[in-house]
């Protein structure tokens, strides 16, 4: 092992999000960022299991690979962190696609914020229902599960076993979003080797502002000094350009949009697909996002996926059908790049 929800936001006062995108992240900008920033210590840690994983898959299982990021990134306002900016994401889709991959066959890289929800674990961690030890009873002093749930679980490990057995799922964890975008770059050039095979579903949350490590305070902001606290953040250079250009130029990249105005929010699909010239950008609305996304191709074809009525009394994860989706122009992009 390495070593290293109750909240319902105001929607009525926001950040106007209908004022043009930031700039893409030229390389200059690229150069900036990785030349200012330091690289997490535990990197080359990192960079060794990716690069063992890929391997195996290249060279001996012949899966195709999928790096999905998950959850959201923290942004440190104190260097010895104690208060940080964070977001709402528990990282449900992507715990939840990383499954629907693994049962379709793909080994997945799991790019996910620490503690974040984790594929299989994720039916019985966070829930607001039970706690994990409601799954357990005692019986002549051992534990046994808790027969009502027996079947299920049997179900969740055999899928979790497969996943293990197999050797097709690798967990690599960030908090912040500096280790998010250093493990991202480091990933993505080790993916390099399979080319079309490798897959891109960037389902994380990651934060459009921080704080640079030099403005960082070393130590806890004092709340006595002036009585306020200001904080100056800036732009996180837009890296999807460089990971499509540079860092995976033959890598399929889907990313995702999230926005909470159903009216701009194709829009900003479309402008993401110009900017960043990528394959695929799945929208989705914080309010709705359990139940519809839309596919938004380059060409400007769109493509709703909707749960009914009857599917969401059933508790049918909409990543069940969204998967498939993306494997069908996952496959077609691979076929295009065959030489
Ligand atoms: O983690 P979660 O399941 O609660 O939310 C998933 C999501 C809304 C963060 C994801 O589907 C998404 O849209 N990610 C990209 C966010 C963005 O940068 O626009």
């Amino acid at each position: 092992m390495p070593n290293y929800h109750t909240s319902k936001p105001k929607t009525e006062t926001a950040i106007d999000r209908t004022v043009p995108d930031f700039p893409i992240a030229q390389v200059n900008d690229e150069d900036i960022y990785f030349n200012t920033h330091e690289a997490p210590e535990y990197l080359p840690e990192i960079e060794s299991s990716v690069k063992d994983f890929v391997q195996f898959h290249h060279e001996q299982s012949g899966k195709p690979v999928v790096l999905v990021t998950s959850g959201g990134t923290t942004v440190p306002l104190e260097n010895n962190t104690v208060r940080f900016i964070d977001n709402f994401s528990a990282g449900t889709r992507g715990a939840t696609s990383a499954e629907y991959f693994l049962e379709n066959g793909y080994a997945v890289i799991f790019l996910h914020r620490e503690f974040s929800l984790l594929p299989y674990s994720r039916h019985y961690s966070h829930t607001t229902n039970n706690c994990f030890l409601d799954y357990m009873i005692e019986k002549h002093n051992k534990i046994e599960i808790n027969e009502k749930y027996a079947d299920q679980m049997l179900h969740v490990l055999r899928k979790y076993k497969a996943a293990q057995d197999s050797k097709s799922l690798l967990l690599i964890p960030f908090t912040t979003v500096n280790q998010y975008l250093y493990t991202l770059k480091s990933t993505s050039k080790l993916l390099q080797i399979l080319e079309g095979k490798a897959l891109f579903y960037l389902a994380a949350a990651v934060s459009d502002f921080f704080l640079p490590q030099s403005r960082m305070p070393q130590h806890k902001i004092q709340s006595q000094t002036s009585g306020k606290l200001i904080v100056d953040l800036e732009q996180v250079p837009k890296f999807l350009r460089r990971l499509v250009d540079n860092w995976a130029p033959s890598a399929m990249i889907v990313s995702f949009k999230l926005e909470t105005d159903n009216s701009i929010l194709i829009k900003k699909a479309l402008g993401a697909l110009t900017r960043y010239q990528h394959q695929l950008v799945i929208g989705n609305l914080l309010q709705t996002r359990k139940w519809e996304v839309v596919f938004i191709r380059p060409d400007g074809e769109q493509t709703w996926i909707r749960l009914n009525e009857e599917e969401q009394k059933n508790n049918v994860e909409i990543e069940s059908l969204i998967i498939p989706g993306v494997m069908v122009e996952h496959k077609a992009w691979i076929e295009s790049h065959k030489h």
